[in-house]
């Protein structure tokens, strides 16, 4: 695989600052070198910049830092798109209104290509608000929503090229969803997995069926992982930290996963606050995950299935 890595020093979409060091922790994690030792060319591309746009203001008046998310939407999404022609991106975040930007560069590859685009949404949290419905008005909470193309975001954030039929959007680990959110999804035919589903079914039994759909329609897989998919015991350095998460087997499990079917064509790592973090480790945590996503496994024969 050729790896490109993509840094998104993205914080405003989020309530607490400090997701902008995400890139350079991951990079001092050792991103580069992991990937490289799995025999993948990497380029690091280095970080972009948000560009300078002025949409109108929204009627909601909770929405924060509209002007400044949507500059970084345009510039994500034609990086993705730019950058998808040729290798694996591998967006380094930046808060999760970073895959408004990545996803929909990519749909827009993808559609351009004929090719279904499927998304894994690794994550403690839905992301399915409108800019009507957050009640936070933290964009963070809004990617979903808008790339799978719900109504209201015209002409707040850039009208699509593409969007992402509901039906291919998976979600593991949702432990917190807002009641707008859920109403939200109870019209949609997206496949939300929650912690339950994982208890009582297990997550490799949840991630195989979605991975058959995926390969059956010959699609295009985006995977986007937010740290708070996994528990706070594991992952610390999240601002949104919900009890109850993936544990840490259970996170390499779905990387490893990913990595036998063949299907991931790029890859987001969000919400990573290196502020929040205890000695780096889940800044460290992240790259091995990675690294189980690109072929970093305990033994190289194949496992025996019983
Ligand atoms: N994330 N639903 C909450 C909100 O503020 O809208 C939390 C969003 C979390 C965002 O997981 O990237
Ligand atoms: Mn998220
Ligand atoms: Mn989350
Ligand atoms: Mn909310």
């Amino acid at each position: 695989m050729h790896c490109k890595l993509i840094g998104v020093p993205l914080q405003d979409g989020a309530s607490q600052l400090g997701c902008e060091m995400g890139p350079s922790a991951l990079r001092t994690a050792g991103i580069v070198t992991a990937l490289s030792e799995l025999g993948h060319t990497v380029s690091d591309l280095g970080n972009l910049a948000p560009l300078s746009v002025d949409p109108p203001a929204h009627p909601n008046a909770t929405v924060r830092n509209l002007p400044l998310i949507r500059g970084w939407i345009e510039a994500i999404a034609e990086a993705a798109y730019r950058e998808s022609v040729d290798g694996m991106p591998i967006f380094l975040g930046g808060d999760h209104a970073l895959s408004a930007g990545s996803v929909s560069g990519i749909a827009r590859r993808a559609t351009e290509e004929g090719r279904p685009l499927f998304v894994l949404w690794l994550d403690a949290h839905t992301d399915f608000h409108t800019l009507d419905s957050t009640r936070s008005g933290n964009l963070h909470g809004v990617p979903v929503a808008y790339f799978t193309g719900q109504p209201g975001f015209s002409p707040y954030l850039p009208d699509l090229a593409a969007t992402v039929p509901a039906t291919h959007v998976c979600m593991i680990g949702i432990r917190s969803v807002d009641p707008a959110e859920r109403a939200a999804l109870a019209r949609t035919e997206v496949t939300v997995h929650d912690m339950r589903a994982i208890d009582e079914h297990g997550v490799a039994a949840l991630l195989r069926g979605f991975l058959a759909e995926v390969s059956a329609a010959n699609g295009l897989l985006h995977v986007s992982l937010d740290v708070d998919f996994l528990d706070p015991a594991v992952g610390p350095a999240v601002g949104t930290t919900v009890p109850g998460g993936a544990t840490f087997r259970e996170a390499h499990l779905v990387m490893e996963m990913l990595h036998d079917s063949g299907l991931v064509t790029s890859l987001d790592l969000v919400e990573l606050n290196p502020f929040l973090d205890e000695r780096g480790r889940t800044a460290i945590l992240l790259v091995d995950l990675t690294a189980s996503l690109m072929g970093r496994k305990v033994m190289d024969r194949p496992t025996r299935s019983y």
